[in-house]
């Protein structure tokens, strides 16, 4: 009483209670509100778009709430945060995912019932965000809700693209790509902060000189740009731990070079300052091929470095020295990708608040941890020295002294072993001088991990082994995980409603290990016919799908067969057309009391190419031709189908993955890093058809060899066979089904030749012709399985009973613990 500050206080608090209650009528006030001052259309008439967007806006007034609740909590307990720096996070559609961490889904749903509209067909209305290529980025989304739905202190940090992923279209069956400007319909799950911006410089001269003893550089650049933070609230399931994803934005910069706006040329001028934001931009589509290009490189260091500067900024309002910075801040570098940020942080730590090169190299080495996400060294990014001198000369020096020091440390012990030194040294020598990402990220994290066991065990073995040998105390494996909240309970329905209902509990939402309890009723017999039940309401919704976009009718009695991910040679999607066609010519040679007894398929590929791969492409249209003869076949009729689904995404797979009866992951043994999808489809109960590759291994393990159906070389097999490949014979189906391309029976004869080459023996490096035959044995096991409804069914539920390791909570938790030092930390009342 009579005080004016806790007064206001007490009134905001008043305030804010009056509103953002989630009863129905509270909920239909905030939409209707947003309908008319935030889309500015009368609440009497609005379309399904407008609809979307007036309740997003009302679902994101509560994120915003939780968000600063949350963002307050963590600044009083100034607990360490993680930061998880990454190119790519691959979002989806944020909608229906909010509304169900935020458990408001049932209200929602009613509100907008009463008011005329059907949430299903409003929450298709959102474009999906893409900004990410595949595996990597969707990792990073998965790893934001476990985040905040374990009530860690994270953010995470990226790029806000103007194009996300292009658009995948087919034109007479080959891949054309359309560019994804999805913000054009606006995005009402970011919050502009006009005011969070920071100037990232490029180019230029550094200056040395000598002040007080001490030799300082200063950097004056040629180009500088602002970053501009988007905040996008992400909330966690059932707590209101909301945690942020801040993204950057590219603008021309205020301040820079007021100067050259005194030449006469206004205009020019303004014009060359607006390219400032083609930084940000567009997302690279080429996933795992580096080309060097300086964009490229622009990009990585725009959003490091906001990044960092943003983060010692946070550190600084607390701190006054930066002693304990290593005690607050963790920072996941996201593939090589992030790696210019060991650099940025030296010279931000050295040249700009002054501390001794070792005790900043001290902090820096305390703060980094990396991922790395392939299995060959190649696809490690290189800069060329030329490129950093010209973009980032203070950078190159840094990196310099970094290696100098570095070797000079592991000079004492190896000796001078000059073969050693240069595999070891970050600078790769040559007519070339470029910098070894890998390298850089490897002596300054200290903790490196790959993503299953096989993987990291790779890593130590051959792509980093001579780190390895040095440093084998920084090597670690932490096995990808998916989020069973979007991949199992929000976009299985079904499938959550008969587990919770089996399980007796909804626990499993957050803890998925308590799905081991269904083991004992996998032949349960009216379990089992629930079970198929949910399936088949799965499949016909994918049934509609498909005819719907391709006129291809589908049984959904048939097998569904799905591969689908990012087109590629590694994945070996052209093994899978090659036994479509063997399957196909089979059945064409049966009679009809044979044909009586196969197994109806339809075969499900999907998945994008980089524009310029062509043999991925290739692929794609090959694919399609296929498709095109058989699905016309008169002889075939309903026995094989085969669909190429088009712009497979995010939201797509949450439509196939709980239709699937059976997924391929068919990777030459040991070249799939990890693998997550498979990890999805398993939790789905769909059944994988598998080769020793990445996660593939694990989950073999966890569901029993007799629940999945593996073949093809082992992973220590690969190097011997691809040595010996010139001498093998493939088996004479092989043969017959690559000269029934070759020969035309697909058309664009031309087209497909470069194709064929591939596997030609002495070029068959991922060995198809190698598998081929074990890979038919294990299609013929598919079949035989699936026509034992009993077995079938029973080994579905096992594999969702058995994938409770593959959480990424349990990921999470093993970062938190053993690399980010991190605990959980949440509001008591
Ligand atoms: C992928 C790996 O190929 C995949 O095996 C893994 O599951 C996934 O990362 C997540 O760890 N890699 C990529 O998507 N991209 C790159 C550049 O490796």
């Amino acid at each position: 009483v009579g005080n004016p500050e806790l007064q206001r206080r007490r009134r905001l608090m008043w305030l804010m209670d009056q509103y953002l209650k989630n009863d129905v009528l509270s909920i239909q006030k905030s939409i209707v509100d947003h309908v008319e001052y935030t889309i500015a259309r009368s609440r009497f008439k609005f379309d399904d778009f407008e609809a979307y967007k007036a309740t997003a806006n009302s679902v994101r007034d509560r994120l915003i709430e939780s968000w600063n609740d949350n963002q307050q909590f963590h600044r009083d307990m100034d607990s360490k945060r993680v930061y998880y720096l990454s190119m790519e996070f691959l979002m989806g559609r944020s909608l229906l995912n909010s509304i169900f961490n935020l458990g408001i889904k049932e209200q929602y749903a009613q509100a907008l019932n009463e008011l005329g509209y059907n949430l299903e067909v409003v929450v298709e209305q959102e474009r999906d965000a893409a900004l990410g290529n595949g595996g990597l980025g969707r990792l990073a989304a998965c790893f934001l809700d476990s985040l905040a739905t374990m009530n860690y202190s994270a953010w995470g940090y990226g790029i806000r693209y103007q194009y996300g992923l292009f658009r995948q279209t087919l034109q007479d069956g080959f891949q054309h790509e359309q560019p994804d400007y999805w913000l054009n319909v606006g995005n009402p799950w970011e919050i502009e902060r006009v005011h969070v911006t920071y100037p990232i410089s490029f180019y230029g001269k550094v200056e040395e000189k000598w002040v007080e003893g001490t030799k300082t550089f200063t950097w004056t650049p040629d180009e500088m740009v602002e970053a501009v933070a988007y905040d996008n609230p992400i909330p966690g399931y059932n707590t209101g731990n909301t945690i942020n994803l801040r993204l950057w934005a590219a603008k021309p910069s205020g301040e820079f070079d007021l100067q050259s706006f005194n030449t006469g040329d206004y205009v020019n001028a303004i014009l060359s300052k607006q390219r400032a934001e083609t930084i940000s931009n567009v997302l690279y589509p080429d996933d795992r091929t580096y080309q060097g290009k300086e964009l490229r490189l622009k990009q990585q260091y725009f959003f490091v470095s906001a990044s960092l500067q943003d983060i010692m900024r946070r550190f600084k309002d607390h701190h006054s020295t930066f002693d304990n910075f290593a005690d607050k801040v963790a920072v996941q570098l996201n593939d090589t990708h992030p790696t210019i940020g060991v650099p940025e942080l030296m010279r931000l730590l050295v040249d700009v608040e002054g501390l001794q090169w070792a005790k900043a190299w001290d902090i820096t080495t305390k703060v980094f941890s990396i991922t790395i996400h392939s299995v060959v060294a190649e696809t490690l990014e290189k800069w060329s020295v030329e490129l950093l001198q010209t973009l980032l000369p203070r950078h190159l020096q840094i990196i310099f002294k970094i290696n100098a020091m570095f070797l000079e440390e592991v000079k004492n012990k190896i000796g001078n072993d000059y073969d050693h030194l240069a595999r070891l040294s970050i600078i790769e020598e040559g007519e070339k001088k470029s910098v070894k990402m890998g390298s850089l990220a490897l002596v300054a994290s200290h903790t490196v991990n790959g993503v299953s066991k096989l993987h990291s065990e790779l890593l130590k073995e051959r792509v980093f082994k001579d780190f390895y040998d040095i440093f084998p105390h920084k090597f670690q494996n932490k096995t990808n995980g998916v989020t069973q909240r979007r991949w199992l309970a929000f976009c299985n329905p079904g499938l959550r409603d008969m587990l919770t209902k089996w399980l007796g509990t909804e626990a499993w939402i957050t803890n998925l290990d308590l799905l081991t309890g269904l083991h004992q009723y996998a032949s349960d017999p009216i379990l089992q016919k629930e079970w198929n039940l949910v399936r088949r309401h799965n499949k016909a919704r994918l049934a509609t799908y498909i005819e719907a976009i391709s006129g291809v009718k589908v049984s959904i009695d048939a097998m569904f067969d799905v591969q689908v991910k990012r087109i590629h040679q590694y994945k070996r999607q052209l093994l899978n057309v090659l036994s479509i066609i063997h399957r196909a010519d089979c059945i064409k040679n049966m009679s009809p009391a044979e044909k009586t007894k196969v197994v109806p398929r339809v075969c499900i590929i999907g998945g994008k190419a980089a524009p310029g791969y062509e043999i991925a492409k290739k692929i794609i249209k090959l694919v399609t031709t296929v498709g095109e003869k058989i699905n016309n076949d008169k002889d075939i009729g309903n026995l094989l189908k085969v669909v190429f689904v088009p712009d497979y995404n995010v939201s797509l797979a949450e439509l196939i993955i709980p239709a699937s009866d059976l997924s391929q992951h068919i990777s030459t043994a040991g070249n799939e890093a990890s693998g997550t999808s498979n990890m999805k489809f398993t939790m789905n109960g769909c059944l994988l058809l598998a080769t020793l590759s990445g996660s593939n291994i694990e989950i073999q393990k966890e569901i029993g060899d007799e629940n999945i159906f593996v073949f093809g070389a082992k992973p220590e097999e690969v190097d011997r066979l691809r040595a010996e490949r010139r001498q093998f014979q493939p088996p004479q189906e092989f043969h017959r089904i690559i000269g029934m391309i070759r020969n035309g029976k697909f058309g664009d004869t031309e087209y497909f030749q470069e194709l064929c080459q591939t596997v030609d023996g002495g070029n068959d490096f991922y060995l198809l012709g190698n598998d081929f035959s074990s890979y038919l044995e294990a299609q013929a096991a598919v079949d035989e399985a699936y026509v034992d409804r009993e077995r079938w069914t029973r080994m579905s539920i096992m594999n969702t009973a058995g994938s409770g390791n593959f959480s990424i909570d349990r990921t999470t938790r093993e970062y938190a613990e053993n690399i980010w030092g991190i605990k959980p930390c949440q509001p008591t009342s």
